[in-house]
């Protein structure tokens, strides 16, 4: 979402491989949210809806899902998440959080997957035109130290359990993303968790200020 249109909720999301600490950290934004009496509602991709969750559990725990179909399945629980969910929540003045946004598409579909970026972004124009984060979070830190941090939860996924040049890919897109739109703030997650809050908490603050001056 744009910073001068007339829908007045924020949109946050929060993205980064896997067990760079997103669980973690929204719920500490959830919390300083709380503290500053802005309505707000989280969320998370794929997933956020009755359809959203069926796709996410055919996406990570189903059988073969070939590379296409991923991609389109990951838009069609957008699709529904966005028209139920989030602009809605938007239009009524609540902040939205969310877990993954279409960042996560090109960095995944895109960077690891490999899959043209020009058919992500038509792909993007059909479901979301016009309509961005205000603040997208991306926790970084290398592949081993997130793979380390979500091993110790157990079993891989269907998408975890692809190789570290996979997940080198997905960080490298995260990362090209981050330098191409002012939306992002690289927040360095190999930091202890005290110091990664304090920089989350920063660009909450900006952000508040932001929608304050509207
Ligand atoms: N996906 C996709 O391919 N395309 C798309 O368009 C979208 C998604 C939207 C969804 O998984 C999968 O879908 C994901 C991308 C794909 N697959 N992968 N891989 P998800 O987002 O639900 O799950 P995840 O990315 O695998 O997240 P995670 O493993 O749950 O990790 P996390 O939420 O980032 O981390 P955490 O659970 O908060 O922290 C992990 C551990 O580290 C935990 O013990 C923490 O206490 C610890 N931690 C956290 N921060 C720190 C610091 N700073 N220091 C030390 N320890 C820490």
């Amino acid at each position: 979402m744009h910073l001068n249109d007339p829908m007045l909720g924020r949109f946050i999301t929060v993205e980064g491989i896997e067990g760079v600490g997103k669980t973690t950290n929204i719920q500490f934004i959830q919390d300083w949210l709380k503290n500053n009496n802005i309505p707000f509602i989280q969320t998370r991709e794929p997933g956020g809806t009755e359809l959203g969750e069926k796709l996410r559990e055919m996406l990570l725990h189903g059988g073969d899902v070939c590379d296409d179909a991923e991609l389109l399945m990951m838009f069609a629980s957008r699709a529904q998440h966005l028209s139920e969910k989030i602009k809605p929540a938007l239009k009524a003045g609540t902040w939205v959080i969310c877990d993954r946004f279409t960042d996560s598409t090109y960095a995944y579909q895109g960077g690891g997957r490999e899959l043209k970026l020009e058919n992500i972004s038509q792909l993007e124009k059909m479901v979301h035109a016009g309509l961005q984060p205000d603040l997208t979070l991306l926790l970084d830190a290398p592949v081993e130290i997130g793979r380390a941090r979500a091993a110790k939860r157990g079993a891989f996924d269907r998408i975890e359990a692809e190789d570290l040049a996979f997940f080198n890919r997905v960080r490298n897109m995260f990362l090209s993303r981050a330098k191409a739109y002012d939306r992002y703030a690289v927040i360095d997650a190999a930091q202890p968790l005290k110091s990664v809050q304090s920089a989350i908490q920063l660009e909450l603050q900006k952000l508040m200020t932001k929608a304050d001056n509207l």
